[in-house]
């Protein structure tokens, strides 16, 4: 731990990746982990699939929906305010976040990179252009809804999340991939490292030279890249990391 906040308290370029495990302590369930992940209790390729939402667009709008009404009761943790304290004092610091809440934004990050996507960003499914958030009805878990139509022609309103077979918003994507050649350290935060290509990032800071350290209280395959591993939660490490 004395080794991991020394070097980040002398690195000039930061890069923080997260993933659901940094939301997790805010009581936003992750999608792996055993018993408490989504992925346990729903399945992800009838929910979170272009296919999926062209087959029964009711059951997946609900279900973000239901998400979203999550996102908007809980708060950002510890955690995300250590990130916020990390990007305050590194004037060359990034947050690159798989995740879809808006917690790092919450909690003060300036402008974090969502590579894939916001619960707060529904487009039109037909034309792309962007849709109001919704507000209003609050739907539970396991409700259907049917999505709300766009003012412009009148296509389906998604979801503005990445779901599986999809491509990642390539300017964002790019950015991450150049912010992570050029960081002295990333720090990766509460991701299994699963998901493709969000999973190249620590890999590519790693080839680059970076120092890589990681928090998460399990084991990872980023465990083979990471030179500083810290076994414990967000919300205890990362304060401990940057006082
Ligand atoms: C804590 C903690 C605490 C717990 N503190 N830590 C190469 C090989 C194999 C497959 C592929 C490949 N390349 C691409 C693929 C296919 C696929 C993929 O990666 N599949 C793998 C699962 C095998 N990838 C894609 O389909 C991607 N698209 C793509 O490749 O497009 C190609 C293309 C190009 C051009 C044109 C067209 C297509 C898209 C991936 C999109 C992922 N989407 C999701 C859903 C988003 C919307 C939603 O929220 O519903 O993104 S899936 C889900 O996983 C979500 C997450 O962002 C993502 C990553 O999960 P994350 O954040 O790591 O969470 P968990 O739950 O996995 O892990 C939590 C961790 O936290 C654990 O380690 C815990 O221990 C830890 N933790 N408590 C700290 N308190
Ligand atoms: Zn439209």
């Amino acid at each position: 731990m004395r080794e991991a906040a020394k070097v980040l308290s002398q690195a000039r370029r930061v890069v923080v990746f997260t993933g659901a495990g940094i939301s997790a302590e805010s009581g936003v369930p992750t999608f792996r982990d055993a018993l408490t992940g989504l992925w346990e209790r729903f399945d992800a390729s009838a929910l979170a699939t272009p296919q999926a939402f062209e087959d029964d667009p009711d059951l997946v709008w609900g279900w973000y929906e239901w998400r979203r009404t999550v996102i908007r009761r809980v708060h950002p943790n510890p955690g995300h305010e250590a990130v916020a304290a990390i990007e305050a004092r590194t004037p060359r610091s990034v947050v690159i976040t798989q995740n879809v809440d808006d917690l790092h934004e919450r909690a003060g990050s300036a402008d974090p990179l969502h590579l894939h996507g916001s619960l707060f960003e529904p487009r039109c499914a037909s034309c792309a252009r962007s849709a109001p958030v919704p507000g209003g009805e609050e739907p539970s878990e396991g409700r259907r809804l049917a999505p709300p139509r766009c003012e412009h022609c009148s296509g389906p309103v998604r979801p503005g999340v990445v779901w599986f077979g999809e491509a990642l918003p390539e300017q964002i994507l790019e950015t991450a991939v150049q912010e992570a050649t050029d960081c002295d350290v990333l720090l990766t935060i509460g991701t299994s490292g699963l998901v493709y290509p969000a999973a190249e990032i620590p890999k590519v800071a790693a080839m680059f030279g970076a120092t890589v350290i990681q928090v998460n209280p399990q084991p990872t395959p980023l465990d083979a890249v990471a030179g500083i591993n810290l076994h414990g939660t967000a919300a205890t490490v990362l304060p401990a990391l940057v006082n």
